[in-house]
């Protein structure tokens, strides 16, 4: 699962529901935890040490954490040996502490949110295949993937975050959710009704992208008239081609869709959770509990 403050808000509203979790932080960058986190992929490596002994900037730096410890990338350098040594040791860091946990424990899993983790290589996918892997572990897994609302206020970044979703859905292969997050942010500006359309995507939405109409290509036109620039490129004919095109294949699939999220409200957080609890089937795992003693009656009076 991805992102802090959505870790939290799931483990507040586990404990109102006295409900047991297990909050694993495999995120080397992260520093501020509403909880502490049971299990820390800090206690064995911070993203800053590798930065500074590999001389990397911070997402090579945490695709190299990544590497190391799924990998297992050996090499005759003497900081890459020290480095790869000690990560080695974390995937059974994280089976040790899970194994024990019995089906009652949902466990939380935070995770950094550079998307090249989830798409372009296949760490992640094979820390899934680690977790799930029947016989070991075998975890019941479920993805969760934010996507920030803001990005419903402009089509080329929805359909673009909406790919990458899509994309990280093909690459881990379990079970997985979408949210649209940060909902507070856009109640306000953006209707239920034009909502509701980003729910389910489609073309149509590049049927009446507001950036077609006339006026906002005369104040691109005017922004810059260089057409190697970001602004010209956006609002050019193979620009639109390109979203399209994008869109067309996210309808194909037919894959993605979202749940609405706002962290501020237990009924949001509450509807999530019961999505993932059933992608792990977490009622279906849980062991019968014993009847409760029939209550006394008092036939006498
Ligand atoms: N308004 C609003 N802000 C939010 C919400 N969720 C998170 N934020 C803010 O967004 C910023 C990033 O939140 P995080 O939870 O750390 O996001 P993250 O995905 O874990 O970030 P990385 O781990 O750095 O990838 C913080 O400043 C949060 O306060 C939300 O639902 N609404
Ligand atoms: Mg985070």
């Amino acid at each position: 699962m991805y992102q802090t403050t959505f870790c939290s808000a799931l483990i507040q509203h586990l404990r109102v529901n006295k409900r047991s979790c297990f909050y694993v932080n495999l995120d080397p960058a992260a520093e501020d935890f509403a909880y502490e986190p049971d299990l820390d992929i800090k206690e064995l490596i911070s993203l800053e040490d590798v930065m500074e002994e590999m001389g990397l900037g911070p997402n090579g730096g945490l695709i190299y954490c990544f590497e190391c410890i799924i990998l297992r990338k050996h090499s005759g350098s003497r900081h890459l040996l020290i480095i790869s040594r000690f990560l080695l040791e974390s995937l059974d860091f994280l089976t040790d502490a899970i194994d024990p946990l019995t089906e009652e424990y949902l466990i939380i899993i935070d995770m950094p949110g550079q998307i090249e983790l989830y798409t372009h290589i296949p760490i992640v996918p094979a820390l899934v295949k680690h977790l799930t892997r029947t016989g070991s572990l075998n975890v019941n897994l479920c993805a969760t993937y934010l996507l920030e609302s803001t990005f419903v206020v402009d089509r080329a970044k929805y359909f673009a975050g909406t790919l990458s979703a899509m994309s990280a859905m093909i690459m881990l292969e379990v079970p997985h959710v979408n949210v649209l997050s940060k909902m507070d942010l856009i109640r306000g500006s953006v209707s239920k009704k034009e909502l509701k359309r980003f729910i389910d995507p489609d073309t149509s939405l590049m049927d009446d992208d507001p950036t077609d109409s006339q006026a906002a290509l005369e104040s691109a036109q005017q922004i810059s008239t260089d057409p190697s620039t970001a602004d010209s490129v956006m609002a050019g004919g193979s620009f639109k081609r390109l979203n399209r095109a994008v869109a067309q294949l996210i309808d194909d699939f037919s894959m993605v869709s979202f749940l609405q999220l706002d962290v501020q409200k237990e009924h949001s957080v509450g509807a999530i959770l019961s999505y993932i609890d059933d992608m792990v089937q977490y009622h279906e795992a849980q062991e019968p509990k014993e009847p409760k003693d029939e209550v006394e009656m008092d036939y006498e009076n």
